[in-house]
């Protein structure tokens, strides 16, 4: 890590985390595939100072480079053990073999009380049928130290009869309170099967739900605050078989191998996007269901995150998540929406919503 300084001198470069696994970085058509996600480095406060500090997992404990006045990082790193038992912290290690297993998820202050805790996600049940996902919070204490301890048995657990298959965290009203954004298949779509492979050739789709839950006094895991729907396969290319393998639907779309996969070729992830398009400091979520329409669901104060209704806007949409950003293009402080249109047979396209 280079930090650069005012004078725009780079300060010496601190090396932070595991060493990065580069056989699974494929080329820069991945544009979401970032190795600085592949080191796993967690950023949060860990001495409570009101300054960000970076956490890696190493083997059996974490490491932490503290952050110090001036904005660069300490050479050394300290050492704080672990409470709360986990097989590893690469989400990777899910995806393999009978997928079972313990994960670290994240390192964040998901409580909003300034101390950082801690988020794993496991999956049980060697079968599809038998199979149960689960993320599990452990907040964090305040050590006597200074530091941070993370509670042993779990503060909050979120459960869903569907598979989570990921999990974000979003601050929708920019207020530091984080919501928390789940990805779930319902099983049925993992079972393959003669009648599903009919359906798939039918063009039965898949669906995903998005379930949405805020973190606002304490998060309440009973209950999802919105549930949303994304369609996973694309009909415009070939015929998706009507089911999904749960190997690839834990990979998702931005995986490195998903170029050379030989099933599921087809979009994996429809564009999904969240920002603040209309100008009023609340999160929208914009969801590509066709090729030609984005649904806009335009953000809500609580209890409710999103209108019930979607604003359908006309426009060419790139059918893949990997191609579409949010971002302020004219500075007006509004999100605006960019498209690209790889091409391999004319130049790229590149398109742009202005939000007005
Ligand atoms: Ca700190
Ligand atoms: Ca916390
Ligand atoms: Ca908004
Ligand atoms: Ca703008």
């Amino acid at each position: 890590m280079f930090i650069q300084g005012e004078e725009g001198k780079f300060a010496d470069p601190v090396k932070i985390g595991p060493p990065t696994d580069m056989s699974r970085i494929y080329g820069a058509d991945g544009y979401r595939y970032d190795p600085w996600s592949q080191s796993r480095i967690h950023e949060v406060d860990e001495n409570r100072d009101a300054r960000t500090d970076l956490v890696f997992w190493n083997k059996d404990h974490f490491e932490v480079h503290h952050q110090d006045k001036r904005g660069l990082f300490a050479q050394h790193a300290r050492n704080f053990m672990r409470e709360v038992a986990f097989d590893a912290d690469d989400l990777d290690s899910l995806d393999a073999g009978n997928m079972t297993g313990k994960v670290l998820h994240s390192l964040a202050d998901f409580n909003g009380d300034g101390v950082a805790d801690l988020a794993t996600v496991s999956l049980e049940g060697k079968s599809i049928a038998r199979k149960r996902s689960r993320y599990e919070v452990h907040f964090g204490i305040p050590g006597s130290d200074g530091g941070t301890l993370f509670a042993k048995t779990a503060d909050v657990t979120i459960q869903s009869k569907r598979i989570q298959i990921g999990m974000e965290r979003h601050d929708f009203d920019r207020n530091g309170q984080l919501a928390l954004m789940f990805t779930t298949i319902n099983k049925r779509y993992l079972k393959n099967s003669l009648f599903k492979t009919i359906a798939g050739a039918l063009g039965e789709d898949i669906w995903l739900d998005l379930e949405f839950y805020r973190t606002e006094g304490g998060l309440n895991s009973e209950k999802p605050n919105a549930v949303r729907r994304i369609q996973l396969s694309d009909t415009r290319r070939i015929r998706e078989p009507g089911s999904v393998p749960l190997d690839v639907a834990l990979r998702g779309g931005t995986h490195e191998a998903r170029f050379t996969q030989t099933r599921h070729l087809g979009t994996f992830n429809a564009p999904l996007l969240v920002g603040d398009v209309t100008g009023d400091g609340l999160s929208d979520l914009l969801i590509g269901v066709t090729p030609t329409a984005l649904d806009v669901f335009v953000g809500v104060p609580r209890p409710a995150l999103f209108a019930r209704q979607p604003q359908s806007v006309r426009v060419a949409m790139h059918d893949d998540r990997e191609y579409t950003w949010l971002v302020d293009m004219n500075k007006d402080g509004t999100l605006d929406i960019l498209l690209h249109h790889p091409s391999t047979t004319v130049p790229h396209r590149v398109t742009m919503l202005i939000a007005r």
